[in-house]
């Protein structure tokens, strides 16, 4: 039997799955050829969460600690205490007391009723902002008045390609056929970014500017451009404003400071201002690394500004793709989540730890669902003591994750291939896929549905939370119907297109206050930013003690801590160095070196990889050993618009391993 299920992971992708099911076990789980974007094949996250479903170390019984033990208890058991624990909370303390600390580690519809039975105790804390991309949705909301992409198969309409910070053949692996079949009718391909990435190969432009300083390449790029007279002056007198403020700003930028702050030459500010400039359409693909800087918004900015003003915006093959937000025109969660009624107090995720130890009402009770802090939120340390300082946590989770040793209630969730649900990618193509149970949950887990609605019976409003399946599901789908898609043609078709243009913005009817693109913004400037995009650089990276910057990019093998199961974590991580490093510090390819700053230190095996930023090193996040996660390494630091976290701005100190001659390991 095949059954059609979809990958919950945070992902551009949102492929939709087959599972071939025998004798009760899935043989396999593969590609949907059907599916537009999936094209029958997924990668080895989505094939593994077969692995994560069946393996060994998953808990599928609730677990209570008692004198720091992890016992077994009964649901009912665990659902009484924890509902009278609320109960007491609420009472003596108020909702603000209780704090639902959540993320996106699955990205299922039905999951925003987790935050509706918070919001239906009449409020609640909960974590808000993003460790992951928040600036960069700021800044096209500041430049664009949203965030869209094109229709991926748009990208055929390409001339020219620039993937400018995302790290494709890894995070987004079903781009890559659309870039291969571009490239084949004679697209050109350029790629920014300083560490080497596979599509470099097939680039025929790599620029690698330091960490950061993105703002300041696209600035300087922008500014060559203008000398050259290669601005579309159509497109800015008529469906612009701001133009020239930001003009005149590049007129005040010297040439000098963009080559010495970017480490880009001249020759190559150049090359990149051509492949603007002299060539229609430009599709630029942004990725969401560089906006996790103290300038990353700024920097996003940069860019959208640069691709507008060489005439790329709302055109075939052109646009600045980082997200699609359009699509929560259509599919309506709030409608279930129902935040708007209740009085919530807000954590942002990356500050959490001095806001928890600040707060009033302290936080009593704590609820964590679809997120592992206590490795993805930078300085754990930190992070840490201030979970330590909460009196009841309760964790829901498959696996028993780093944050969830700290909980005092481990409730275990179901895995996708046990759960009915559909899902979609705010990331990138206009795709919605049914997701059908494949397998019963195994032992006793539950969906996180199911556990909140047990928990709302107990407090009295289960009624509010307990409604069939289908009702929540039509109710997000509403949005749908003048299109004629109801759930019942979703789950007749398994995967429906959402009403969306594939060429966002070819109306010229921007979602910003003065209906143009915006390259100044009273928005931006109202809401305490500078009106056009600037150069903000990083604080750590290139000042103090540390000389290079550690960027802590997107495991190859794992979605976020997901896969990182700890029988399988290697006890000492590769660190990727260039050249330069190597020779500037001896440490040697496959030997040992200490990586070191003032937070953490840790013992990693080196490579030595070519090309990319001669100061960047990398170290893939996800990790936890040696009694520390990646992001003991990073500091809790803001990027300049939204509400994003700027991890990537981490500096760092390496030498080798010595042995008791001295030698280098
Ligand atoms: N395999 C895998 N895929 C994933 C995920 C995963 O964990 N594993 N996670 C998913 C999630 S949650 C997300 S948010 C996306 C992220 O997808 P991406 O944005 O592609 O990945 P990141 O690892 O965040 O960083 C992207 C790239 O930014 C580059 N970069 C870092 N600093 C700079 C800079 O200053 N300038 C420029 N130009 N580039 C810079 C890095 O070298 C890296 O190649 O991927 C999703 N897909
Ligand atoms: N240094 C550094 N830090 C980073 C990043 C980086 O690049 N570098 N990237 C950042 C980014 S982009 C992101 S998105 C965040 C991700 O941060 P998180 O979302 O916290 O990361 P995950 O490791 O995906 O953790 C998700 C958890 O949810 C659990 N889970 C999965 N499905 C379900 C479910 O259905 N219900 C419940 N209750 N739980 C479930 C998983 O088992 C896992 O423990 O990390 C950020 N942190
Ligand atoms: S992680 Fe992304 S690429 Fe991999 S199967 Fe899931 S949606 Fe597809
Ligand atoms: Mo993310």
């Amino acid at each position: 039997m095949i059954v059609k299920t979809a990958c919950p992971l945070d992902c551009w992708d949102a492929c939709s799955m087959l599972a071939e099911v025998e004798d009760g076990a899935i043989r396999r789980l593969s590609g949907d050829p059907n599916h537009p974007v999936t094209q029958g094949f997924i990668c080895n996250k989505g094939s593994r969460l077969k692995d994560r479903r069946d393996h060994p170390d998953r808990i599928v019984h609730p677990l209570k600690k008692v004198e720091g033990q992890w016992q077994p208890v009964s649901w009912d058991e665990a659902l009484d205490e924890i509902a009278g624990l609320v109960r007491e909370v609420l009472d003596r303390h108020g909702h603000h007391a209780i704090l639902h600390a959540y993320d996106w580690g699955s990205g299922t519809v039905l999951k925003n009723l987790n935050q509706r039975f918070f919001y239906l105790l009449g409020g609640c804390s909960e974590t808000v902002g993003s460790l992951c991309w928040d600036a960069g949705i700021e800044a096209q909301r500041y430049d664009f008045g949203q965030a869209r992409s094109h229709a991926p198969n748009d990208l055929c309409n390409a001339r020219g390609i620039v993937v400018w910070g995302r790290n494709a053949s890894v995070t987004n692996i079903h781009l890559i056929p659309f870039l291969k079949r571009a490239l084949k009718d004679g697209a050109r391909l350029a790629v920014v970014n300083p560490l080497p990435i596979e599509l470099g190969e097939r680039a025929e432009l790599v620029v690698a500017p330091r960490p950061g300083s993105d703002a300041l390449l696209a600035l300087g790029v922008l500014k060559l451009c203008k000398a050259q007279g290669w601005v579309d002056e159509a497109f800015v007198q008529q469906w612009s404003i701001g133009w020239p403020e930001l003009s005149a700003y590049l007129d005040e930028l010297s040439l000098d400071d963009v080559v010495s702050g970017t480490d880009v030459p001249l020759s190559q500010l150049n090359a990149l201002a051509a492949f603007y400039g002299c060539q229609k359409p430009v599709s630029t693909i942004l990725g969401l690394g560089m906006q996790r800087y103290p300038g990353g918004g700024n920097a996003i900015r940069a860019i959208d500004a640069l691709a507008a003003a060489t005439g790329h915006v709302g055109v075939p093959g052109g646009g600045v793709q980082y997200a699609n937000r359009q699509m929560t025109e259509f599919l309506n969660e709030e409608a279930i989540a129902n935040r708007s009624a209740a009085n919530v107090r807000t954590f942002s995720r990356g500050q959490q730890a001095s806001e928890i130890r600040s707060a009033n009402p302290p936080v009593e009770l704590m609820f964590v669902t679809r997120t592992n802090p206590a490795v993805q939120v930078p300085d754990t340390a930190r992070l840490v003591e201030a979970y330590r300082s909460i009196r009841s946590i309760v964790a829901i989770d498959q696996f028993m994750t780093k944050t969830a040793e700290l909980a005092d209630y481990f409730l275990p969730c179901t895995n996708v291939l046990e759960e009915e649900d559909f899902v979609f990618s705010t990331m990138w193509h206009p795709y919605v896929t049914y997701i059908h149970p494949v397998l019963p949950p195994r032992g006793e887990a539950k969906p996180d549905w199911w556990i909140f609605a047990e928990l709302a019976d107990r407090l009295g409003f289960g009624s509010e939370m307990r409604r069939p399946l289908d009702a929540w599901m039509e109710a997000v789908l509403e949005p749908l119907k003048p299109y004629g898609v109801t759930l019942d043609t979703l789950k007749e078709r398994g995967t429906i297109r959402l009403p969306l243009p594939d060429v966002p913005w070819q109306d010229r009817q921007f979602a910003t206050p003065s209906g143009k693109f915006e390259f100044v913004s009273a928005r931006a400037q109202a809401e305490g930013h500078s009106a056009h995009a600037v150069y903000i650089p990083p604080q750590e990276i290139g000042r103090g003690r540390h000389p290079y910057a550690l960027l802590t990019i997107h495991p190859r093998v794992s979605e976020n801590s997901q896969h990182r199961l700890a029988p399988n974590l290697p006890h000492i991580p590769s660190l990727d160095v260039p050249p330069a490093v190597a020779e500037q510090t001896g440490v040697q390819h496959g030997g040992l070196a200490r990586l070191f700053n003032d937070r953490a230190e840790l013992i990693v095996r080196v490579q030595i990889r070519e090309g990319g930023h001669p100061r960047a090193v990398k170290l893939e996040s996800g990790w936890w050993g040696q009694g520390i996660t990646v992001n003991h390494f990073t500091s809790v630091r803001s990027a300049d618009l939204g509400d994003q976290t700027a991890q990537y701005d981490c500096a760092v100190s390496l030498e080798p391993v010595v042995d008791a001659e001295g030698l280098a390991r």
